[in-house]
Order: C-alpha cells, then sequence, then structure tokens
C-alpha cells in the first residue's frame, strides 16, 4: 500500500495501557507480532489503577487472583491490595516484558476509522507532539469499562465555589483537614474513601440515593513466612490462586440462576450494618429493599462505623440544587460545605470511546448502540467493523470474580485472531451478523432469571433499553471455553486488494 506521508503503518494499535492493553502488547508480543503502538491518555501504565488515587483505594477481588496468571506476584502485603501495591505490580510487569518502547504516553486517540482501500484503520491521535496518524491492520481497544467519570447533572453544580472533584480524579492538592466535606454516592468508591475522609474532616454529609448490600472485608495481612512460601514455592501460590477462583465460581449460581440464596449475603449484610451501626433510624437507611447480587455486592469493615461517627451524617433526601457553598435537599434544608467530592461512577453503557470508533458503513459503534444498546461477538469483535478487537466489551464484565481472568481469555482470542490472518493471507476478518445476533440472543436468554436482571434494583449493569450489557452471565471458564480458538467459520474475511489483483 501506498503510504501516506507522516502516516505511520502498523500492524496493531492498541487502546489504553491498563491492564487489558499491557497483556495485549505482552501476549502480541510473545506471538511474534511485535509491530505494534500501544497509545494511552495517561502518563504511564496501570489504567484504573494508575488513574485512581482517593484515599482508601483497594482492590475487592483477592490478590491472589487480581494479577496475570503469567505474572504471579508472591510479594503481595495483603490478601486485597492496595491501588499503589497493584499499580507498582503492573509497571513492573511492563518492564520486564520488553515491550515498553513502543508504548505512547500522554496521548489521546482522536478517531479511528475503516479504510475500505486500504484495509486498515486510519487512527488519528493527539499528544505532546501533535497529531499522528496511523494506518492500522487491527485494533485492539483496551480503554476499559470504568475510565470515564460520570458527573451528577445537578442543577447549580457548575457554580460551586470551593473545590470540587470526582473520586477518580482526586485532587490531592486540597488540604481536607478540619473541611466540612461532602460526597455524592455510595458506590464501590465511596465505601472506600468515606471511612478515610472521616478521619480527616471537620465533618462529612454522605448523601446516599440507594444503598448497597456491604459484607465484611476478610482482611489481613500475609506474613514474611507466606511471602517466602510464595516465592519459593510457586505452586504453594497458584494452588492458592485456584482455591480463590473456585471459591468465587461455586458463587455463579447464586447470581444467575437461584437469586433467592442471595438471602445468605443479606443476612451477612444485616449482621455487618448491626455491628456498625447503633443508632436504629441510620440502620434502617442503610439497609436496602433489593436483593443482594443486583448491585455489586461491596466488602467493608469501616463504612457503616464511618457513618456512625459523630461527624458524619448521611443525608437520604434527594439532591435539589448544589449553591456556590453549600447542597440544598429537596426538604429545603440547606448543608455548607468546602469540598465537594462526587463519587458518582463512571458511562459504562455508553462508553465515549464508541463515539470515536466508525466502521465500514460509515457509522460510529455509538449511533449502533444508542439504537440498540451495546452488543459484540463473544464480547469481542464487531459486525461491521474488521478487525476491530475489544478488551472488556460488550457482557463481559464481572460481578463476582476477577476481571483479570477476562482479559486474559479475551487477549488469548486476539492473538488466535493474528495469528490465524496471518496463517490464511487475511486482510480483513468480521463476525457475521447472524453470529453476533446469535450470541447476543443467548446472552439475553441467560440474563433473564439472574439477580441483576430480577433483583429489583436500577444498576448501572443495565442501559437504557434495561438490558444487562455490561456483565457476563455465568461462569468465568465457560468465557474463557468459548474464546478459546479463533472460530474464523463465523467470520466473513478478506484477502488483501493486492491478492485479489493477482488472483483475479
Ligand atoms: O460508582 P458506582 P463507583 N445523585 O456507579 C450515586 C469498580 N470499583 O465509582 O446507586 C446522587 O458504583 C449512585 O447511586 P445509585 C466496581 O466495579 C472497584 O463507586 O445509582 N447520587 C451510587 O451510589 C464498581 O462497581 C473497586 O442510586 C448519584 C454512586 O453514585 C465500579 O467501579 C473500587 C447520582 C455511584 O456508584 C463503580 O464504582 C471502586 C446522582 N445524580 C470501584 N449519580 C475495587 O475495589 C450516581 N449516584 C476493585
Amino acid at each position: 500500500m501506498s503510504a501516506t506521508p507522516g502516516r505511520r503503518n502498523v500492524d496493531h494499535l492498541i487502546v489504553g495501557a491498563g491492564f487489558a492493553g499491557l497483556a495485549a502488547a505482552i501476549k502480541l508480543d510473545e506471538a511474534g507480532e511485535r509491530d505494534f503502538v500501544v497509545i494511552e491518555k495517561d502518563s504511564d501504565v496501570g489504567g484504573t489503577w494508575h488513574i485512581n488515587t482517593y484515599p482508601g483505594a483497594e482492590c475487592d477481588v483477592p490478590s491472589q487472583l487480581y494479577s496475570y496468571s503469567f505474572a504471579l506476584n508472591p510479594a503481595w502485603s495483603k490478601v486485597y491490595s492496595p491501588q499503589q501495591e497493584i499499580w507498582e505490580y503492573t509497571r513492573r510487569v511492563a518492564e520486564e516484558s520488553g515491550t515498553l518502547d513502543r508504548f505512547v504516553f500522554d496521548t489521546a486517540v482522536l478517531d479511528a476509522r475503516w479504510d475500505d482501500d486500504l484495509q486498515r484503520w486510519v487512527v488519528r491521535t493527539e499528544g505532546p507532539a501533535g497529531v499522528q496518524e496511523y494506518a492500522a491492520r487491527t485494533v485492539v481497544a483496551g480503554a476499559g469499562g470504568l475510565s470515564e467519570p460520570r458527573l451528577p447533572e445537578i442543577e447549580g453544580i457548575d457554580g460551586f465555589q470551593g473545590e470540587i472533584f470526582h473520586s477518580a480524579r482526586w485532587n490531592h492538592d486540597v488540604d481536607l483537614a478540619g473541611k466540612r466535606i461532602a460526597v455524592i454516592g455510595t458506590g464501590a468508591s465511596a465505601v472506600q474513601l468515606v471511612p478515610e475522609l472521616q478521619q480527616v474532616a471537620g465533618h462529612v454529609d454522605v448523601y446516599q440515593r440507594t444503598p448497597n448490600w456491604i459484607i465484611p472485608r476478610n482482611e489481613r495481612e500475609f506474613s514474611s513466612i507466606e511471602k517466602a512460601v510464595f516465592a519459593k514455592v510457586p505452586g504453594a501460590q497458584r494452588a492458592l490462586r485456584s482455591f480463590v477462583y473456585a471459591t468465587l465460581e461455586a458463587r455463579v449460581p447464586a447470581f444467575a440462576r437461584f437469586p433467592v440464596l442471595m438471602k445468605a449475603v443479606e443476612a451477612q449484610g444485616r449482621k455487618n450494618i448491626a455491628k456498625g451501626i447503633s443508632d436504629p433510624a441510620l440502620r434502617a437507611k442503610v439497609t436496602p429493599d433489593y436483593r443482594a447480587g443486583c448491585k455489586r455486592i461491596l466488602i467493608s469493615n469501616k463504612w457503616y462505623p464511618a457513618l456512625d461517627a459523630d461527624n458524619v451524617d448521611l443525608v437520604t433526601d434527594p439532591i435539589a440544587a448544589v449553591t456556590a457553598d453549600a447542597i440544598v435537599t429537596a426538604d429545603g434544608v440547606e448543608r455548607p460545605i468546602d469540598v465537594l467530592v462526587v463519587a458518582t461512577g463512571f458511562y459504562v453503557t455508553e462508553p465515549p470511546i464508541a463515539r470515536h470508533i466508525t466502521g465500514r458503513d460509515g457509522r460510529t459503534l455509538a449511533d449502533l448502540w444508542d439504537e440498540s444498546g451495546m452488543a459484540a461477538y463473544k464480547g469481542t469483535t464487531f459486525h461491521g467493523f474488521p478487525n476491530l478487537f475489544q478488551i472488556v466489551g460488550p457482557n463481559t464484565a464481572l460481578g463476582h470474580s476477577s476481571m483479570i481472568f477476562i482479559i486474559e481469555s479475551q487477549v488469548r482470542y486476539v492473538v488466535e485472531a493474528a495469528k490465524a490472518m496471518r496463517r490464511e493471507g487475511l486482510a480483513a476478518v468480521e463476525p457475521t451478523q447472524a453470529a453476533q445476533d446469535a450470541w447476543t440472543a443467548e446472552i439475553r436468554r441467560k440474563m433473564r432469571p439472574t439477580v441483576w436482571q430480577t433483583g429489583g434494583c436500577a444498576s448501572w449493569y443495565l442501559d437504557k433499553f434495561g438490558n444487562n450489557t455490561t456483565l457476563w452471565p455465568g461462569q468465568t471458564f465457560t468465557f474463557r471455553q468459548h474464546l478459546s480458538t479463533f472460530d474464523l467459520d463465523r467470520y466473513d474475511v478478506e484477502v488483501s486488494h493486492e491478492r485479489e489483483a493477482v488472483n483475479a
């Protein structure tokens, strides 16, 4: 193909240097697919674990499972790893992989457009050196489902004169000691950061729209003997990892087929409330009225005691407006604040990256998804978008186990696809509409009896049509089985135009 001045040809363009993009880079490299770039808008690897630096940020999946299978870490300090430790782990894995020379940091993807003549994606990026254009055989999107902060639309919020920031964009320059702080949201992030704020703030108002089921966190540090055993006997660590994996998978039937079993979790949650909170009125406010599991089950030993503290108020009246220095609730009460922390989650079912990816017929992924919701073949590939692979795509997220297992399953599929394309001399592969529709129909069928669909709550798992387009509705090993080989027979394929001409 003729080169356009300034445009760089690459085989693979990977978007994002979090767990997904990093695994894709490492595994493509190992498979001999070395001509790739990784475009990362942040200044380093680690994705969510580099960006989310709010106080108390920790993983709620056990550390033994929250790591790559190909890079076990015997040095995890605790059962649930803190953010900094996870980020340092990703950095170390990246350095040791020898792939960092192909990472481009502080650079955003402006748009990606499939070019039928080139049989490549034309991708424009913008970074410190300006705008760069790439022509890539494949795009591997690993931008993450929880990366774009969702800011609440509340009257007057733009006119707030104090400090305001999202949990995922923590402003460490703000001194919180003695301040009056409001936190909007009571999800996984808020549950971790509020207990930390409670310790330093003068007063904290926590604005709750819906309570979550929160069970105790079985927290402890690994002893030096355990760490030495993990380092010297990798089999021991693998055995523990397998045990954690099996324990988490054993919960799937309760989520997916028999939500009534979740009553056991609710009993644990009620006990946790009773242990942490003495005031019956406050206990009532934090007790959910829907089936556990419908929203993500949270784990914390610190949340309820923090809410029970003298310097914390839980506010359940809806927020009516934000003024220059206060929050006003629907009952007319005005609560003055210095700092507003917005812990309101992320754009999950309308990911902004979808607006920047334009397929074969000139439509963006967002255009399609706006009409009928997110859908993909095997959570990874898209009819109408040849050679596009999304890691953590539609219906691949988990409510019960480690996303790294899913990421590795998808990365294997991408590598198998790259090998198949090279072996068969293919320029483009794209799942057939029939294959994608059948996959989506099967997901919807499996989703129907799950707690996420029947549990009686609103959650970010569901899109505007009421469909759960985010979670995988089963055990993770079945997902891995589905993606263990690249099933070319479910794809429309094209050889290169040059080869077509020779064969004609
Ligand atoms: O976000 P969320 P998050 N006015 O969407 C409320 C992962 N994670 O950042 O429930 C008032 O869960 C909203 O209320 P409601 C994990 O997968 C993992 O906390 O919609 N309130 C809710 O309380 C998690 O699930 C870790 O009624 C508003 C909160 O804001 C995901 O990230 C740690 C509002 C949003 O909760 C997201 O968690 C942290 C409004 N306008 C996060 N809009 C680990 O440990 C929203 N809310 C691995």
